[in-house]
């Protein structure tokens, strides 16, 4: 297949300032008619070159006139056009009810709806589906009204009207010129859950989230979300709604979790919905997040899009900067930093560090759609973090608002952004551009040596970033990290923060009159997304962890400490548990800390992360020294776990507060159950049909599944038949399982394959088993191969049916670097397999083949 280059960008040759679509809207046969005003572009003489993928066209016309002179070149049609300005119609047949990729126009339960970013419009239409193709869109849909009595489009609702045959139209237009991928149309029998926003001119906004009529009771806090986003981005970024209307649909079938079309979203239900019976405290977290991150596209991503899909994380880093901010904003500050850097860590990191690296800015893709990674989402938004830290609040706020000015209506790149933090911000980020082409995770090694008697203390600090694929030489980037140095002996600060801007491979820092043993905090808040290496003893971390007044540094202290003593046990079969213990200890008995902070800071770093931190995996030997350490924990603090799990209990709310506590009693409960108490079961089983919302009933399922209690087939049957009709309660059904450590989890998988409630057509169910159980470290490495034959299975069948849901599927089997030959073996002999499938897709072939590299 054909790789695309970033040096390959021409701009196009024809501009469509205005398009009028018509829809004929039909599940097995929708009819498309499209009239395309073009304007030659930049070169002359070129023919007009219209994108295409699996409809099958009807009629050309140029100018009024049918025309039979175009020819089609890798499904693009081409027409030759002599003038400078003409109009082009084209008819074409697609065939929505058929379309399994969920890309373009397809049925999800009964629904119309669309996907077009990346690439997608192209199967709607013929069209120049790339992102600096600007155009103003009418769409009218036509559609039986019974069966569609809802029709939805970008924009604003203009005209519309029944029909005599049953059928019934309408019509809509946007008054912004936006790129093809922003597209949407929604036809199906929903209902609303109405809401209204006043912007801060003063303008009203008609919101709607549309769903099935059974679902409207669980949309309120997906309408609340979008008020306090809309709100939000007014006062932090002074951002104002355009449109008279926002909308956002749910469907079951999606790709991904949300998808930004201007003034019509359409999401993943399960970024919708949600009530306390069937919703988490973190689906409500995500719902609010993603709700926040779609909304504020329109400005990050709608008002000013890519130039080329290479400036993907142009809008999508700084949109997931802008979503951490506002979630930062809904609660804790400091938590909210824990669970982000946590995910990058168990999915960036490795991404980082293995075949699949790529820089923020890729120089090359063969098919887009396996670009939307960890790397260009939340390495990218680490990005924008960096230069909002190098420039400071009120600087970073002058910065953004050039940018909004400088770029609206336009196609832009990563380099406008960044000339913006430059030219508003009054700084030289010519090397921290570094940051957008090279991959790789820098590791910053850091020795702190204090002479007793002269007081003064030296920081050397050195910084090296790896090799990745296609890049083995590396420059010195601009690493901005946050230090102080607290004494050891009283605990006090003994200088202020300071940001140290490390852009030499190695620098000599040092600090007078230091009175007593100084103690390193380094890289607070995580100011630079990088690996620390630094000598720090065991108790001296355990310091930090009580009294860093940083509190991700507290946090980081410990996640070090337990790193340190897993990996040590890891490798050498036992390790020393007497730093963790007190240092947990401490934490949990300190009444100043927030219950949400201690559950974060108590919690043992997971598996795949201390595996990431050895030379050759050993997923048996991991899952036992994090065992050993987890029971030593439960058993030792035992009457302080009891303390945390039977703290304040109040009826379910969904505050910061309670769902702080919920996490903590859920950890506890997690403590308890690895001692192998007595009464854990018991109280797991209690907590499990007791419980009045769902982060307590699936806590009590998780804590369950990975035990040999009798209790844990029972609450998943429970589990199974108290949900059946609800299908994002099955996905954690499924989900829970294929997380669970237990020694038969790999078996339990392949069954579950085979349940009658497992389909590999809806993504959100293929990715609760397929996708959970490859992250699973300990059941899907399994000595004998079976869950690598297991992922590859699945993915090849998958692949025909969603190639885009397959190939995310697929980075588990590309660490076959990181493992014993024996397992090296068998994960390659499974990509070389899938390699080898006939009518393979381009996107999981990328995907294989460059695991295999
Ligand atoms: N922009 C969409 C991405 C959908 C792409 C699917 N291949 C969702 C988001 O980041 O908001
Ligand atoms: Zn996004």
């Amino acid at each position: 297949p054909a790789v695309i280059h970033r040096s390959d960008y021409r701009p196009p040759a024809w501009m469509v300032p205005d398009v009028s679509l018509d829809f004929d809207l039909d599940p097995d046969a929708t009819r498309v008619r499209a009239k395309l005003d073009v304007r030659r572009g930049s070169a002359a003489g070129e023919p007009l070159r219209l994108d295409g993928a699996g409809q099958t066209l009807l009629s050309v016309h140029v100018d009024g006139v049918a025309v039979n002179d175009w020819t089609l070149d890798n499904d693009a049609l081409v027409i030759p056009l002599s003038g400078e300005a003409h109009t082009v119609e084209t008819e074409v047949e697609i065939a929505p009810e058929a379309n399994s990729q969920l890309m373009g126009l397809y049925a999800s339960s009964g629904i119309l709806c669309t996907q077009c970013e990346a690439e997608g419009f192209r199967r709607i239409t013929y069209f120049p589906d790339r992102p600096d193709v600007l155009a103003r869109y009418r769409v009218r849909m036509t559609a039986d009204k019974a069966r569609f009595p809802i029709l939805l489009a970008n924009g604003d609702p203009v005209d519309g009207g029944d029909l005599d045959d049953g059928r019934h139209w309408a019509e809509w237009h946007d008054p912004y010129p936006k790129p093809s991928y922003l597209f949407a149309l929604v036809a199906g029998d929903l209902a609303v859950n109405r809401g209204s926003f006043t912007t801060m001119s003063g303008r009203e906004v008609v919101l709607g989230i549309w769903v099935r009529e059974g679902d409207l009771a669980r949309t309120d806090h997906a309408l609340h979300a979008l008020k306090l986003s809309m709100a939000w981005d007014e006062q932090v970024y002074g951002r104002e709604y355009d449109l008279d209307v926002f909308n956002i649909v749910a469907v079951d079938d999606f790709n991904f979790g949300a998808m930004e079309n201007k003034g019509l979203n359409i999401f993943n239900s399960r970024y919708i919905l949600a009530d306390p019976d069937t919703a988490t405290d973190i689906d409500y977290d995500n719902v609010a997040g993603v709700v926040a991150h779609e909304y504020f596209h329109n400005w990050s991503g709608n008002r000013i899009t890519c130039r080329d899909w290479f400036q993907l994380s142009l809008k999508e880093g700084f949109t997931v900067y802008r979503d951490q901010g506002f979630s930062a904003d809904q609660g804790s500050a400091a938590v909210k930093r824990i669970e982000d850097v946590r995910s990058l860590r168990a999915s960036q990191f490795p991404e980082d560090g293995g075949p699949l690296a790529h820089p923020v800015r890729p120089e090359s893709f063969i098919e887009i759609s396996n670009f939307y990674t960890a790397t260009i989402y939340n390495k990218g938004a680490e990005l924008i973090r960096m230069m909002a830290t190098i420039l400071g609040p009120q600087r970073f706020r002058a910065a953004t608002d050039l940018y909004f000015e400088r770029f609206d209506g336009t196609a832009a790149t990563c380099e406008d952004f960044v000339a913006c933090m430059e030219d508003a911000g009054g700084v030289d980020l010519s090397q921290f551009r570094l940051w957008y082409s090279q991959a790789g995770t820098p590791r910053v090694a850091a020795t702190l040596d204090h002479q007793a008697g002269g007081g003064r203390a030296t920081l050397r600090l050195s910084q090296q970033v790896p090799a990745t694929p296609g890049q083995p030489e590396k420059h010195a980037m601009v690493l901005p990290l946050k230090i102080r140095l607290f004494g050891a002996e009283t605990g006090r600060p003994l200088t202020d923060e300071q940001l140290v801007l490390l852009d030499q491979p190695a620098e000599t820092l040092v600090f007078e009159a230091i009175s007593e043993r100084p103690v390193l905090s380094i890289n607070r808040g995580f100011s630079a997304p990088v690996v620390i290496e630094s000598d720090r003893s065991p108790a001296d971390l355990a310091f930090l962890s009580g009294h860093d007044d940083d509190p991700f540094a507290r946090y980081e202290a410990m996640q070090q400490l337990m790193l340190d003593t897993l990996v040590a046990g890891a490798i050498e079969g036992q390790a020393d548990h007497r730093a963790v213990i007190g240092a947990v200890g401490a934490t949990l008995s300190d009444p100043s800390l927030d219950p949400a902070f201690v559950a974060e800071a108590v919690l043992l770093p997971a598996e795949g992360f201390i595996a990431d931190q050895l030379a050759t995996v050993d997923p048996e030997a991991v899952f036992t020294a994090r065992e050993a350490l987890r029971r030593d924990l439960g058993a030792q603090l035992e009457g302080q776990w009891r303390e945390a799990y039977d703290g304040p209990r109040a009826p379910y709310a969904y505050t910061p507060r309670d769902k702080g506590l919920r996490r903590l009693r859920n950890v506890a409960l997690g403590y308890l159950a690895a001692t192998g108490a007595e009464d854990a079961a018991k109280l797991a089983f209690t907590q499990f049909a007791a419980a009045d919302n769902m982060t307590d009933r699936q806590g009590a399922l998780q804590v369950l599944s990975n035990t040999d209690f009798d209790e844990r087939v029972a609450a998943f049957d429970i589990f199974f038949h108290r949900y059946a009709d609800n299908p994002l309660v099955l996905d954690k059904w499924f989900q829970t399982q294929a997380l669970s450590s237990r020694a038969d989890t790999a078996d339990v998988v392949v069954e579950l394959a085979q349940h009658r409630a497992f389909s590999l057509t809806n993504p959100n169910r293929a990715r609760a088993l397929v996708g959970a159980f490859g992250v699973n470290q300990r059941a899907f490495n399994r000595a004998d191969g079976v869950g690598y034959r297991f992922l590859a299975d699945q993915l090849i069948a998958l692949d025909r049916i969603n190639p885009q849901t397959s190939a995310k599927l697929l980075p588990p089997l590309g660490r076959w670097r990181r493992f014993d030959p024996a397992r090296s073996a068998l994960m390659r002999g499974e990509l070389e397999r899938i390699v080898a499938t006939p009518g393979l897709s381009k996107d999981l072939f990328e995907q294989a083949s460059k695991s295999l590299e």
